[in-house]
């Protein structure tokens, strides 16, 4: 089918429109919201006003265009690289940072012929140390004899990504031990009014907006950070905080600032998606890449700290918005919001670089990318610099290998170009001549939120047509894999319940050469 998935062309689009699924609207009553990023829920709601209102929901600009890159990438490089350690301690001497062949334009060309679209980097992991000269710490590569102390990282990174055509990303740990060893991070202080930047002694910048906002110590501390970070580096797509605390007792539990640090983000950064401890996107609920088969982009959500949004389900339940879930949600829940799934997952067992381990294989990858860009979900794989400041000559090459299998899995699309035909809740692809097909790829235009609860992929074979594949949820994009190839001239893909009209941007078809 000719519609473009990526480009959502207008026109396409609404030749698709599938109508007259409103399973919800046989009260006559009118839709309790207008279409919106996220949408309140009152104690009164019905089941049905709880699906009407989910059926408004939209995603914003910045989400739909963080939904399209489908393959992102996580670099996990610090002080931990040379120590051998996944958490660190905060108190490393930074001299152990020594990546003497740091060449950031491989990672990047790896990256590029391996498919991804953004990379993000971790600036500050927990234990403290900045991959650039930051005022505000002498956590960071300007205290190591790397370069002799002028080296710095992310600006090698960001201008490598930017060279290859990728999007810049950054991660930015809450959980700071160093800070903790200074008496900064969870020392109870107070949230009072902070200007951002702060200038130190011998500053010379001339800031041309300064902000105003609410901190403790430690949240102004981030903020002073997340300021240079994003001003100094150029655009950023990507805004990383992770959930951990850290290796801090449990009665030293810091308090984020989250709504200052969103609204200097917001301010510095408008485009940058903000995850996964962040409003525009939400953490998969595992680290193995894997999506639930029905993933949903509309969620319960409930708001905690200062503006965070947080599941009103569990993170890692097994069923985030069905209507079952909706209405079992409701209690907690304080809106129904657009908080799609990004999965992550690294090459190999730790998410730093060890010597001893290997990356995963074609087939894992393979299973990952089908498990994550195949259920409404954006893979988000990490692969870490070694010691010598390069990604591993087996993890490129993995990559490489990567990015030919899913081309070999979904080589040229049968139905793009097809006559293709739409009524109520079916479309019709005629391919003009008998095709073998083996992989079935779905996507809804998610400018109108997400609609399909149940839909079945039939072939006209023996003079009927005949159910090849059926399952719930397609959001922004679902790939089904068929055991054996089906052959049939005509195919349909019959929605058979939806939350409301529905708009199908992608129905494609597909024989793998693998
Ligand atoms: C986790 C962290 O604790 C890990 O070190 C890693 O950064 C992973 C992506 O997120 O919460």
């Amino acid at each position: 089918m000719t519609v473009s998935r990526r480009t959502f062309v207008a026109g396409s689009v609404s030749a698709l429109v599938a109508t007259g699924l409103t399973t919800t609207s046989a009260h006559g009553s009118p839709l309790p919201a207008e279409p919106a990023y996220r949408i309140p829920v009152s104690p009164d709601d019905t089941p049905d006003d709880l699906v009407r209102k989910a059926s408004q929901v939209r995603p914003t600009a910045r989400q739909i265009t963080w939904q399209q890159l489908e393959r992102t990438a996580f670099l996990h490089f610090g002080v931990n690289t040379f120590t051998g350690l996944e958490w660190g301690t905060g108190d490393e001497d930074p001299d152990v940072f020594q990546p003497t062949g740091l060449d950031t334009d491989q990672w990047a060309r790896a990256l590029r012929d391996g498919g991804f679209k953004l990379a993000i980097l971790t600036v500050k992991h927990h234990d403290g140390f900045v991959l650039y000269p930051s005022r505000y710490t002498d956590h960071s590569v300007a205290a190591s004899s790397w370069r002799a102390g002028q080296g710095d990282v992310l600006r090698s990174f960001a201008d490598s990504m930017r060279r290859y055509g990728l999007k810049v990303g950054v991660y930015i740990s809450p959980a700071d031990e160093n800070q903790y060893l200074h008496g900064v991070y969870a020392n109870g202080s107070a949230r009072s009014t902070r200007t951002i930047p702060t200038l130190v002694d011998g500053d010379d910048r001339t800031p041309p907006t300064t902000y105003t906002l609410d901190a403790t110590d430690y949240g102004a501390h981030m903020l002073n950070q997340i300021y240079e970070v994003l001003t100094e580096y150029g655009p950023v797509d990507e805004v990383w905080f992770d959930g951990a605390q850290g290796h801090i007792p449990p009665d030293k539990v810091e308090s984020y600032d989250w709504d200052s640090w969103y609204t200097l983000v917001r301010a510095l950064a408008p485009d940058a998606a903000i995850a996964v401890t962040g409003p525009d996107l939400r953490w998969v609920g595992n680290e193995s890449g894997l999506a639930r088969e029905d993933e949903w982009s509309v969620i319960p959500v409930k708001e905690n700290q200062y503006g965070r949004t947080d599941w009103a389900l569990s993170y890692d339940t097994p069923d985030e918005g069905s209507r079952a879930a909706l209405v079992a949600a409701q209690p907690k829940t304080d809106y129904l919001q657009w908080w799609p799934a990004e999965c992550d997952v690294s090459i190999r067992d730790g998410w730093f670089y060890h010597a001893d381990q290997q990356p995963k294989s074609v087939q894992q990858l393979t299973d990952i990318y089908f498990g994550s860009v195949g259920r409404n979900s954006v893979l988000l794989l990490n692969v870490p610099p070694d010691t010598d400041g390069l990604l591993a000559a087996a993890d490129v090459t993995r990559l490489r290998e990567f990015r030919e299998r899913i081309d070999r899995e979904l080589p040229e699309d049968l139905a793009r170009g097809a006559r293709t035909t739409t009524s109520d809740g079916v479309v019709t692809v005629d391919l003009g001549a008998v095709r073998a097909v083996d992989r079935v790829r779905l996507a809804e235009d998610i400018r109108h939120g997400q609609q399909i609860e149940g839909f079945v992929v039939e072939a006209y074979r023996d003079g009927a047509w005949r159910e090849v594949v059926a399952a719930g949820t397609v959001g922004a994009s679902r790939i089904l894999l068929l055991q054996t190839a089906v052959r049939a001239r005509r195919w349909r893909l019959r929605v058979t319940a939806a939350r409301s009209a529905v708009h199908i941007s992608a129905f494609g078809l597909y024989k793998s050469q693998v």
